[in-house]
């Protein structure tokens, strides 16, 4: 007997989704090449160029028909565009993944997802409750320690606008799709 293919992500009943801020090509680039620095020493699966991204706010597995509720939260999220300068590398022993971020936050960011976090619990989500720690994740299953180090010099991501994001877990490794997007507008508070 052969099985039905599974359904297309769009076509499922549930969904799994986040919000996070996608880099432009060149961001993207540098990060995915400090991945390439950085796997020399510890080895792991490194995550494609195209996949790369800063998570915001993670949601989880949520029935399909909830995704306007996500979107009409962000509608509420106002923020000026920034520049986010990653200045460092280090690796997490606890989930073995190399990651790369910023010493200092720029007040949009951390606005942002405040903001965020604050329209999702009133559409009723469950929000993180631990201190938000902003990372992109260039490796996963990284073998020993990788000692902290600059980034030098730091990867200049412009942020203009955040998304919604839906994964598709796979074994060789997550397949995103972005499903809307938020720019930011000059003048919003910061
Ligand atoms: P990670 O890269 O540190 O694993 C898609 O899976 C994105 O959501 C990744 O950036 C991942 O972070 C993050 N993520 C996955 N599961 C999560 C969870 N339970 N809580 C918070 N963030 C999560």
């Amino acid at each position: 007997m052969t099985r039905p293919p599974d359904p297309a992500p769009g076509e499922r009943p549930r969904a799994r989704v986040y919000f996070a801020l996608w880099p432009a090509p060149a961001a993207a680039r540098r990060l995915h090449k400090e991945g390439e620095l950085a796997h020399g020493l510890t080895g792991g699966r490194r995550m494609r160029r195209d996949t790369l991204h800063l998570t915001l706010a993670f949601i989880g597995d949520i029935p399909r028909e909830r995704l306007d509720e996500l979107r009409a939260a962000a509608d509420k999220v106002a923020f000026s565009p920034f520049t986010l300068s990653l200045d460092r590398i280090a690796g997490w022993r606890h989930n073995h993944i190399v990651w790369a971020g910023a010493s200092e936050l720029p007040g949009e960011l951390e606005s942002l997802v405040t903001q965020l976090n604050a329209a999702l619990a009133a559409a009723g989500f469950p929000v993180e409750r631990r201190k938000f720690a902003a990372h992109v994740t260039l490796l996963r299953n990284a073998r020993g320690e990788l000692p902290a180090a600059e980034l030098d010099p730091p990867v200049e991501w412009p942020v203009g606008d955040f998304v919604l994001v839906e994964s598709d877990p796979k074994p060789e490794g997550a397949q995103y799709t972005v499903l809307e997007s938020w720019p930011g507008t000059t003048g919003a508070p910061g």
